[in-house]
Parts: C-alpha cells; sequence; structure tokens
C-alpha cells in the first residue's frame, strides 16, 4: 500500500488545530489533520466536568483572525461555560468547512523524520501512515491528564471520574457520597455544582489555593457593542499586551502606595472579578515577597470572612507561596459551598491519604466512604502532550532524549533537530502565562508566515539553531529566575509531577514583548532558524 503524502499533518482539532488547518490551507497547502476526540474542540471536547468555564473573559477568550466571526458570535456569559465555549469551536469548523480535512477518533502514535526526503511519517494508532513537509502539533498545554499513582488507585468499586476526561453522557451525583481529590481551578469550579446535587461531599485538598470571586453574569450589551465597534483596534491593544487581555499595564510598586490605597485597589479588583486583577494591580507582585504578601493578605482575609467554620477556613488559606506562582483560580461560590452541612474538607496536608479503599479513601486519621471518586488533579503540563508522541528528529534522536533534561527549544515553537515541526505555544513561549487563544493566533500567524517564506525561497528545511535554542532557553530560564514562581511547587515547574525536571515551561516576557521580538526575527530573515 502506498503512503499518502501531504504538505502538513496538523496534530489536534482544538483552537490551535483549527487555526492551523484554516491558516495552512490558506497558503494553498493539502493539511491533514488528526484529532484523537470524535468532534472538534481540544480541552473544550474533553473538560465537560460540571462547572467547567473560561477564566478569561469570553470577548478576548475567542478568535480574532475573522472581523465577522468576532463581531457576529455573542457570548451569552462574562465566561462562557464549556457547553457554549465547544458549540463555538463546532461553528468555526462549520464556518470555514474544517471537518473535511480531520481525521477524528484517531490518535497519531508516532511521527519520524526521514532524512534522505525530508520528510515525516506520521503513524496513527491504527497503522495508517502519512508523509508530510511539515508538522504542526497544536496538542495542547493541559491535556494529558495526571492520574497520581495513589495506593490502591484502581481498588476503588465506584465510578472513578478525571476532569480532564468527563464523559459524553450526564453525570447524575443525586443521593451519593462523593469525594473529590485535587483543588486547582478544575476542583474549585465543579465543587461547588457538585456539592449542589450530592448527598454528601468530601474535598480531598493537598495544597489550598488561592481562588478569585469571577463574579460572572451576563455581559452588558453597550459593553460588548463598544468592544465590538472598535474591534481593530481592540484587537491590536490585546495582541500587544502582556497577558492577550485588555489591562493597563501597572506602573508602581505595591510598596510605593500607602496600605489605604493599596487595599482600595485590591477591593476594586476583587469586586470586578478577573483573574489578573489583583496581580496586575502593581508592577513588583510577582517579584517582591513584600509585595506579594500584601496581595495575598488580602486575599486570605477574604477566605477567612468567606467560611464559617474556623478551622474549615483556615485549611483553604494558602500559605507558605507567594500569591499567583500557582496558577490563581476563579470561582463561583467556592469557599460558601464549605459552608454547608454536607461538605467536608479534608486536609491532607495534616492527614495524609494513605490508599484509596474499594469503598472509599481512608487517610491516617479516617475513613471516608464513597460511592464516586472525582480526580480534579491536574495534568503533566506542556511537556506531556508531546513527550506523549512518540517523536524521533534527525539522527534518530528522540523528543525524549533530547528534552530528558527539560525541555528546549527556540521561542517555544522550534526545536533543534526536529525540522519542519513547530509546538504551538510550546515551552519556552508565553503560553501559559497568557490568554492561549492570543498565544495560539500569533504562533500559528508566525509559523504559517515562516513556511510561505520557504516555499517563497525555494526552501524546504527550517530547524532551530542549537545555539538560538540553547540562548533562548536560558533567556526563558532566566525571566523565570527573576520572579517569585520557581520557587513554589506548581506545574509551571513541572513540580507536580513526580520525577519532571524542576524548569520554568512558560516564557514570562510577556505577549507584546514575545510578539514584537517574534515579528522582528521574521523582519531580519529568521535568525535563529536554519533554512536550508
Ligand atoms: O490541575 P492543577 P487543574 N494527592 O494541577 C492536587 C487550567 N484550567 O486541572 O497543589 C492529592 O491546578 C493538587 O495538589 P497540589 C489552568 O491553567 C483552567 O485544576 O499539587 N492531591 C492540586 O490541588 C489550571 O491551572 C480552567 O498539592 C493531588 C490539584 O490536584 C490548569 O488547567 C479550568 C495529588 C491539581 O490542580 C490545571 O488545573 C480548569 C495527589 N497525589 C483548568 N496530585 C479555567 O478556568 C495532585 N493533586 C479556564
Amino acid at each position: 500500500m502506498s503512503t499518502r503524502t501531504v504538505d502538513a499533518v496538523v496534530v489536534g482539532a482544538g483552537f490551535a488545530g483549527l487555526y492551523a488547518l484554516h491558516r495552512l490551507r490558506g497558503l494553498g497547502l493539502d493539511v491533514q489533520v488528526y484529532e484523537a476526540g470524535s468532534d472538534v474542540g481540544g480541552t473544550w471536547y474533553w473538560n465537560r466536568y460540571p462547572g467547567a468555564r473560561c477564566d478569561i473573559e469570553s470577548i478576548y477568550y475567542s478568535y480574532s483572525f475573522d472581523d465577522d466571526l468576532a463581531r457576529e458570535w455573542e457570548w451569552s456569559e462574562k465566561y462562557a461555560a464549556q457547553p457554549e465555549i465547544l458549540r463555538y469551536l463546532e461553528h468555526v469548523a462549520d464556518r470555514f468547512d474544517l471537518r473535511r480535512d480531520i481525521a477524528f477518533e484517531t490518535r497519531v502514535s508516532s511521527l519520524r523524520f526521514d532524512e534522505p526526503t525530508g520528510r515525516w511519517t506520521v503513524t496513527t494508532e491504527d497503522g495508517v501512515q502519512v508523509e508530510a513537509t511539515y508538522v504542526v502539533l497544536g496538542v495542547g498545554l493541559l491535556s494529558s491528564a495526571n492520574l497520581p499513582d495513589i495506593p490502591g488507585r484502581d481498588d476503588f468499586a465506584g465510578p472513578v471520574l478525571h476532569t480532564g476526561r468527563w464523559p459524553h453522557e450526564p453525570v447524575d451525583f443525586s443521593g451519593l457520597r462523593v469525594g473529590v481529590i485535587g483543588t486547582g481551578s478544575s476542583g474549585i469550579q465543579t465543587i461547588p455544582i457538585v456539592a449542589q446535587q450530592a448527598a454528601h461531599l468530601t474535598v480531598f485538598q493537598r495544597t489550598p489555593n488561592f481562588s478569585l470571586p469571577a463574579h460572572n453574569h451576563t455581559p452588558d450589551p453597550e459593553h460588548i457593542a463598544d468592544l465590538k465597534a472598535r474591534y481593530p483596534e481592540v484587537r491590536e491593544q490585546v495582541r500587544t499586551s502582556s497577558y492577550g487581555i485588555l489591562l493597563d499595564p501597572p506602573t508602581q510598586s505595591a510598596l510605593e502606595v500607602s496600605e489605604e490605597e493599596r487595599i482600595a485597589t485590591y477591593r476594586e479588583r476583587w469586586a470586578e472579578g478577573t483573574l489578573t486583577g489583583i496581580l496586575q494591580a502593581y508592577n513588583d507582585l510577582v517579584r517582591n515577597q513584600e509585595s506579594n504578601d500584601t496581595a495575598a493578605d488580602f486575599v486570605r482575609e477574604r477566605i477567612v470572612e468567606l467560611v464559617d467554620d474556623p478551622q474549615t477556613a483556615q485549611d483553604l488559606t494558602p500559605r507558605g507561596y507567594a500569591f499567583g506562582t500557582k496558577r490563581p483560580c476563579l470561582d463561583t461560590g467556592y469557599y460558601a459551598t464549605f459552608n454547608r452541612e454536607d461538605v467536608e474538607l479534608v486536609n491532607l496536608r495534616r492527614t495524609p491519604i494513605e490508599r484509596i479503599t474499594a469503598s472509599g479513601v481512608r487517610t491516617s486519621e479516617a475513613e471516608y466512604p464513597l460511592d464516586m471518586l472525582i480526580f480534579a488533579t491536574g495534568y503533566d503540563a506542556m511537556t506531556g502532550p508531546l513527550l506523549a508522541l512518540d517523536i524521533v528528529g534527525r539522527g534518530g534522536r528522540s523528543l525524549r532524549e533530547a528534552w530528558a533534561e527539560g525541555p528546549r527549544s527556540y521561542l517555544g515553537i522550534s526545536v533543534a533537530g526536529f525540522p519542519n515541526l513547530f509546538t504551538v505555544t510550546g515551552p519556552g513561549s508565553p503560553s501559559a502565562l497568557s490568554n492561549a487563544v492570543v498565544s495560539i493566533e500569533q504562533h500559528v500567524e508566525w509559523l504559517s508566515d515562516l513556511i510561505a517564506h520557504l516555499r517563497a525561497t525555494g526552501r524546504t528545511l527550517v530547524e532551530a539553531d542549537e545555539v538560538a535554542e540553547k540562548e533562548w532557553t536560558d533567556h526563558v530560564q532566566a525571566a523565570g529566575n527573576a520572579t517569585l514562581y520557581p520557587q513554589t511547587d506548581s506545574w509551571y515547574m513541572g513540580a507536580n509531577i513526580p520525577g519532571k525536571p524542576r524548569v520554568f515551561l512558560p516564557y514570562i516576557g510577556g505577549v507584546g514583548a514575545y510578539r514584537a521580538h517574534c515579528d522582528d526575527l521574521a523582519a531580519r530573515g529568521y535568525p535563529g532558524l536554519l533554512l536550508r
């Protein structure tokens, strides 16, 4: 059987893969997309747990590449819930006729670079092979579910769910004793909803998180009309901002203003209900511990106000790490949920889990009988989804070998020894520290312009130069080391996965500055990349 040859293979049909397909098609390329799910959506296809919604305002957490799409689509909430975001992505797939080039329920199992032909052989789990000149990996940052190896994990007799692999059919919690392990963004979103239905909910918390109120609501039509009326200007502001959202950059240190002024500012930001409002109130909150303490203390005081039982309030209060260095959460009624009689918090720092049994969870202190267990235990972030693919580049060297001591990448998009392969929002790019959709668009546009440049100049191969890759990788670490992030155990540092190298995974230089740097490189003929 002859192997089909295409210009490009795209892996994943979420925000990244869909836009990559659209853009590469626009260059006249023959593109094949592979997607493990049965439809488009990526993260928003898999994360169907109750309460799942974005925590960047929907008006910005959407594509900006098509003015008509942006003007016509109406979000029903400030922070849309998962079903609406999924409908949006389905609409995009229909609108741009994307599905015809996507093979669904098809997981890529390996990618091999063939030096003589300069092409990638992409093999799927069902054995189909295709050859491609370019490979675009749009596999997401947070798509490799982490199911921690807790003793007895497989012994539990009832249903075991992971928030990132939620069933398609509705899950009924009525009358059930439900346990949730994990209190990151997923846990914090789902816990209040599960609590409303379950007979009893036990929350197993290892590290308390800083969570801020979303104050979600129907968007003000006048505000939306105003944004849409000046859409090109708004889009430009978002694209050149630090985080990919509209926000006036802070100019002062938290320590430059009086305590009274600071508290008033934090109160205002708390009332606004955004993920970044408090963290971006001052310019040194992620760099200076003393400044950070002012914001952390403010949030801690709010937690104590919201939770009735003093011990539970203490257990829910984060301490020992800087506010923002573990990704903060945006919630709807999270802390108040612990005021319910039928909700119990188990502090695993005081009483660790000893094992999961057939009928529940046993800690060092007690046995918690359960009918259903939900793992909200996160992901092997950023590198996990890439390393799950068996990628072998030039000279038979695998990506796993190349990244054994942590990811190395030029701009977070290209890796030395892996020609014509692009990692959308890969480690070393702003990605996780930004509105992912804005960062995705920037990467997809930049890489498709690069491919257009190659074609226009008669080149067939592009690959990161090792020296440039080292310099960029060092720069990413230096930028991270100038902040408080590396002091905290978080998925940004790979610290949530046993044995994972501890490096700062995203680039903290800011979306706008990063874009300007990438644009400058493009204008100068792509120094740092070897074009052959
Ligand atoms: O995962 P997490 P997540 N025993 O890694 C705990 C994005 N997101 O799925 O902190 C007991 O944040 C772990 O404890 P600890 C967003 O970027 C966005 O919630 O490691 N507990 C932690 O409490 C987010 O940051 C939205 O001590 C264990 C939790 O599980 C990222 O995805 C919604 C454990 C995992 O928290 C990941 O969020 C959802 C163990 N063995 C997700 N192992 C939006 O709102 C882990 N934990 C857009």
